[in-house]
């Protein structure tokens, strides 16, 4: 065995010290994923397709999936065809995670809420679903039909009336996209899908584009993880579209003590980490020993798992690393500070050491609870913020696709009890205008009162 596939993991000692937010952040290891040098390659394939549309589109997928599909809208029959294709136990499988996303996803559904503020003035917040949902779909080196459960599942129960998956055509299936991807969306009841894929898909979900009669309209928002084309494209058209977070590479943190099972650290990293070579593999631990028996663990857990190279160049890179801290109070700024994807909590009392935790993408609490059960079948969703992003971000919900619309209700007593502050408050704003807006309807008010 090669050196650099030994799961050697770089390692930072922060014991002895209790370092503050500004040195945690510089210290601690996170990959760089630069997003604007993807967006010189983008802004051309993006504009080419807002100027041309499904051409583009074709050319784009010659150019860059090897394949033209022979429709950018796949059929109900190809969309039929690949679910009666799934193997059964998959399909079981698919149906449990929907369930479960199902009933997580379900209590989070918002009610208005009407306040009234004083005597014949209310205001309420009314939530509305956006209108109409892309949905992107990777289909390179990952091909997550899970990933369509936990898009397509919050915005169903949102309750938005449009929703059109897309998916890059693959050559090994006619031009298609990948018959797992289509076959998830066939158990969903989503009916509009596209073969298109990478900065193309956005583009083309935020401008719409119209192929051999049938058109495929703009969409309001446009969810759902992919490479960092992808994260181009939709930087480069937030505003036009809204979008969830720009998913980069896939990352895991643990909080352990020494009462944690080494095996259980070390195949929990190992999981996470066979999802790309970048993805961050992340311990931090109070124990030395945990310390070393994860890493003796790691070392023939990456040798003898499936994608060797890829989780040992993952495990081995500056994005990933064991972090020895004194205690578990510096252990929590630790993974506070470095806001991570998924976070696992191996100590002694974990759901109280969990309730200390302020940015995560989602944690996962004690033995019984792995990445990988939130990743398929938690019933959580999986699309979670990333590079630090759980310092202000939240995962994918029902709530990612609803807007709150204000609506503001007073009595005419009830705008003559406040309307001299309006018009004492636009005065001091140097905007009479608003306040003569006030006069215009009760002229009597007092400035003041
Ligand atoms: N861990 C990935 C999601 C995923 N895992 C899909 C397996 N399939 C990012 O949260
Ligand atoms: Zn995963």
């Amino acid at each position: 065995m090669s050196a650099s596939l030994s799961g050697t993991i770089p390692r930072l000692d922060l014991r002895g010290r209790r370092p503050g937010l500004r040195e945690l952040r510089a210290a601690l290891p996170r990959a760089e994923v630069d997003v604007e040098a993807a967006l010189l390659a983008v802004r051309p394939i993006v504009e080419d397709v807002r100027d041309r549309g499904a051409p583009a589109l074709y050319d784009a997928a010659r150019r860059f999936d090897g394949v033209a599909p022979p429709a950018l809208r796949v059929p109900p029959e190809v969309l039929a065809t690949a679910a009666q294709g799934l193997d059964p136990a998959v399909r079981a499988a698919l149906e449990e995670s929907v369930r479960r996303a199902r009933v997580v996803h379900a209590d989070q559904r918002r009610h208005d809420t009407t306040t009234t503020v004083a005597d014949g003035a209310a205001v309420t917040e009314r939530w509305v679903p956006v209108d109409r949902v892309g949905l992107y779909v990777p289909g390179g080196l990952a091909v997550y039909p899970s990933s369509v459960v936990m898009n397509v599942v919050p915005a169903q129960l949102a309750g938005v009336p449009s929703l059109a998956v897309a998916s890059p055509p693959q050559r090994d299936h006619g031009g298609w996209p990948h018959p797992s991807i289509l076959a998830a969306c066939h158990l969903l009841g989503v009916e509009e899908v596209y073969a298109v894929g990478g900065a193309q898909a956005v583009a083309g979900f935020a401008y719409g584009f119209e192929d051999e009669g049938s058109v495929c309209e703009p969409a309001a928002l446009v969810t759902g993880p992919g490479n960092i084309y992808v994260a181009a494209a939709k930087r480069m058209l937030k505003g036009l579209i809204g979008i969830d977070a720009e998913a980069g590479p896939t990352e895991i943190a643990i909080l352990a003590d020494a009462g944690a099972d080494p095996e259980h650290v070390a195949a929990d990293l190992v999981s996470q980490a066979e999802h790309d070579p970048l993805a961050a593999a992340v311990l931090v631990t109070d124990s030395a020993e945990l310390a070393a028996a994860v890493q003796e663990a790691l070392a023939r857990r990456v040798a003898g798992t499936k994608h060797t190279e890829r989780v040992a160049t993952a495990l081995a890179g500056r994005q990933s690393g064991i972090v020895l801290v004194d205690d578990l109070d510096v252990g929590l700024d630790v993974v506070n500070a470095y806001a991570a994807e998924h976070l696992e909590i191996h100590t002694a009392d974990a759901a109280a050491v969990a309730s200390r935790v302020r940015s995560a993408g989602a944690v996962f609490v004690g033995t019984w609870a792995p990445v990988s059960l939130g990743d398929y079948c938690a019933g959580s969703n999986h699309v979670l913020p990333t590079g630090g992003c759980a310092a202000h971000s939240s995962g994918l919900s029902v709530q990612s696709f609803l807007r709150g619309i204000h609506v503001v209700e007073y009595s005419e007593e009830a705008l003559r009890a406040v309307g001299g502050h309006v018009v004492s408050l636009a005065r001091a704003e140097d905007l009479p205008g608003h306040g003569e807006a006030v006069l215009a309807r009760v002229p009597d008010v007092e400035p003041g009162g």
